[in-house]
């Protein structure tokens, strides 16, 4: 019985206790919210700025809901903050107000940038001068909407407080020294309490998104506008750092390398195919995500990719195409196509080094006399074209701010490439009317990951419908599932719906006489990353067990991770309307390759940097060096992190020296290619010549 009691009475103890410790806890952050005043305005008006940004700005439910953002924003504020308690009052208040006019400057200029860029700021865009002449012409026009000016309210609430409790004696205020170590670290431990509870909340894709930094909103999104800021000047120092060290090595190695390529290349000069295409007009469709695999691949004897078959067979076709894309991809696969060179080893070309010198396609026709142009659906700034299609040549570059986009004609990423491709051919008359040579590029961006708004694309079946007799004579259809449901029967039905929209851009491209003069390129700018196992199931389905049929059946594909790189090739095709040149070309090709070899074509010369070959020249002896130091010839798919190879003409042997001699030459291309972006060799040659 007493026992009992007792356990009672401890039971009210602890809660008591516990009571009491949560009111001395509520009173010591009274009590620092009371002394504090400043401070915490400096907290809330700060955070009340960064929201709004993001408010202002990116206008989705989930920015809205962006505790993360919240998070990220207040750990930035309050860890800055926390150093401010180490010094005295009069200059704590100066650094908290510098602090808070950074933090307001940060959201004014983001929100001025945002009306016109659809995009944040930069660190890096400072080295483009014409940017500077842009902000200024920006705020004139913009003549500073109140939308911008709003962000004022925090240093004005600040000086407001903080005037009055000046006058309350905040100046005169004695602290010893341990009570502002005290509360310094108060904070810090706070701040940092905050910052682990947002990190456990990311997950890995925020985590790669945030340092490459490319897609921006995304950033801002998840990490708030002040760490985007701070992170964005981090990594703008990050090429320049890279540069700073080795110059004059990778200089002399580069002379050499192009000295000996010019002096012994025995694959360069003329063949047949050379100005065949001399004059036309060129209209290159960069076609998202389009895999080799679709080209002739049918279900129920319904084609994937009816249109693009068509171009392949009346065209020249390349079926062993390959990108040589690395993280910066739709962007990678754009540099390589247009200047020959590899993507960069850390970072991208088109974010990290957008203010190197390239000689590229664009640019080459525009000195030809042509006019150059490119179209994209998408932001401007996305993988920062609107720099970089600038620095290739592109004399206009139509963005989403040219398209009229609704939620209605919107697939995935944005606007539906039918949408796209028709507004885009309303353009193209206009340039035909205008110039009379044009070299243009159209992005698509509707067959883009993850290829889920399968109600968007249209009927596709990708299962196996049979139509069986049963005994007693009457028919019925039989539907095996096969790949409905799975990531790559997706891919098929976004696939049928982008091949579709190729179809109408003919048409519409034919009806406005646009294809008479012109020569149509089409690539697939790189392999859509679909899992492994579902192309086991492609070709090894068993439509009985609906599962996967047995390894010792004959008919088994061995579908395993040399399968996989090889499959993720792409189709090149060019095409014109008349049929002229119809060949399949199967000799291996990268996409450094295209240059060269439509460079030929046209009549124009190549870039003297290029990589590739023009493949006319080289034909079986071309190599396609990979990113990663892999390379594939029609010999040999060599994977340099195992440093194994697969043999594809099976029976024939292959040398030690063959793997060892093109392992030497795939690595130094690659060197070559990085150092020659990152240190900026073809300008530094250029200045070089003119001295
Ligand atoms: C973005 C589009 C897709 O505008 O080109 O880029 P990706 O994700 O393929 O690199
Ligand atoms: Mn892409």
């Amino acid at each position: 019985m007493m026992d009992k009691v007792k356990k009672e009475i401890n039971k009210y103890k602890k809660i008591i206790t516990k009571k009491v410790k949560e009111a001395k806890k509520e009173k010591v952050i009274r009590k620092f919210f009371k002394e504090n005043p400043v401070y915490i305005t400096y907290i809330l008006f700060n955070l009340l700025n960064s929201t709004m940004i993001r408010i202002f700005t990116i206008h989705t439910i989930d920015n809205y809901l962006s505790y993360e953002a919240i998070l990220a924003d207040l750990s930035a504020i309050i860890i800055l903050g926390s150093f401010s308690f180490l010094m005295k009052p009069k200059a704590r208040n100066r650094y908290l107000l510098g602090l808070t006019w950074l933090f307001t400057i940060t959201c004014m200029v983001n929100s001025i940038y945002y009306t016109f860029y659809t995009s944040y700021a930069s660190f890096s865009m400072l080295s483009l001068t014409q940017y500077l002449g842009d902000v200024g012409d920006a705020v004139v026009q913009n003549v500073i909407q109140p939308k911008d000016v709003v962000y004022l309210l925090a240093p004005l609430a600040f000086i407001f407080v903080s005037r009055k409790q000046i006058k309350k004696g905040l100046f005169k205020k004695i602290e010893t020294k341990e009570v502002r170590r005290k509360n310094a670290l108060k904070s810090l431990i706070s701040g940092i309490i905050i910052t682990v509870v947002f990190c456990l909340n990311l997950t890995s894709v925020d985590i790669g998104r945030f340092t490459k930094q490319w897609n921006k909103e995304y950033v801002v999104m998840k990490f708030g506008i002040y760490i985007y800021q701070i992170n964005d000047g981090i990594t703008s120092l990050q090429p320049k750092i890279n540069s700073m060290f080795g110059l004059n090595k990778a200089l002399q190695e580069f002379e050499k390398y192009y000295e000996d390529r010019n002096k012994n290349d025995k694959y360069q000069g003329t063949n047949e195919y050379t100005d065949i295409f001399k004059g036309k007009n060129v209209i290159v469709i960069h076609a998202e995500s389009f895999q080799t695999v679709n080209i002739d691949r049918k279900f129920n004897d319904i084609e994937v990719s009816p249109n693009m078959n068509k171009l392949a067979h009346e065209g020249l076709y390349f079926s062993n195409y390959y990108s040589q894309v690395s993280v910066g991809t739709s962007s990678d696969a754009e540099l390589t196509f247009n200047t020959s060179l590899m993507p960069t080893q850390s970072g991208t070309a088109f974010v990290s080094y957008f203010d190197r010198k390239y000689i590229a396609m664009p640019q080459i026709m525009q000195d030809a006399g042509y006019y150059t142009f490119s179209m994209h659906g998408n932001n401007a700034d996305f993988w920062n074209r609107r720099a970089m299609h600038q620095n290739m040549g592109y004399e206009r570059f139509y963005a989403k701010k040219d398209y009229n986009v609704t939620p209605e004609n919107s697939i995935g990423l944005g606007i539906s490439d039918k949408a796209f491709f028709s507004q885009s051919v309303e353009k193209l008359k206009k340039i035909k009317e205008e110039h009379d040579k044009f070299y243009g590029l159209l992005i698509m961006l509707s067959n883009h990951t993850p290829f889920s708004e399968v109600d968007k694309y249209g009927e596709y079946d990708v299962n196996i419908k049979e139509t069986v007799t049963n005994e007693d004579g009457t028919t019925e259809e039989k539907v095996y599932p096969y790949m409905e449901g799975t990531k790559l029967g997706n891919y098929f039905k976004s696939v049928h719906y982008a091949d579709s929209a190729i179809g109408d851009l003919i048409n519409e491209l034919d009806e406005a006489g646009l294809l008479d003069n012109t020569i149509l390129v089409i690539y697939g700018d790189h392999d859509a990353r679909l899992p492994q196992k579902d192309y086991v199931r492609l070709f090894n389905y068993d439509k009985e067990t609906d599962g996967i049929k047995d390894e010792s059946d004959q008919t088994y594909f061995n579908f395993d991770s040399y399968q996989y790189e090889l499959y993720r090739k792409v189709p090149f095709i060019i095409w014109t309307k008349d049929h002229k040149y119809q060949k399949e070309i199967t000799d291996v090709m990268g996409m450094y390759d295209a240059m060269p070899t439509l460079a030929n074509m046209l009549g124009v010369k190549p870039s003297k940097y290029a990589l590739g070959h023009d493949i006319f020249n080289i034909k079986d002896n071309n190599i396609v060096v990979f990113p990663t130091g892999n390379w594939l010839t029609n010999k040999v798919y060599y994977n340099s992190q195992k440093s194994e190879y697969l043999a594809l003409n099976s029976g024939e042997a292959i040398e030690k020296d063959y793997i060892e001699k093109n392992s030497e030459y795939a690595s130094k291309l690659l060197e070559v290619s990085n150092n020659l972006i990152v240190y900026d060799l073809a300008k530094k040659e250029e200045e070089k010549n003119k001295k």
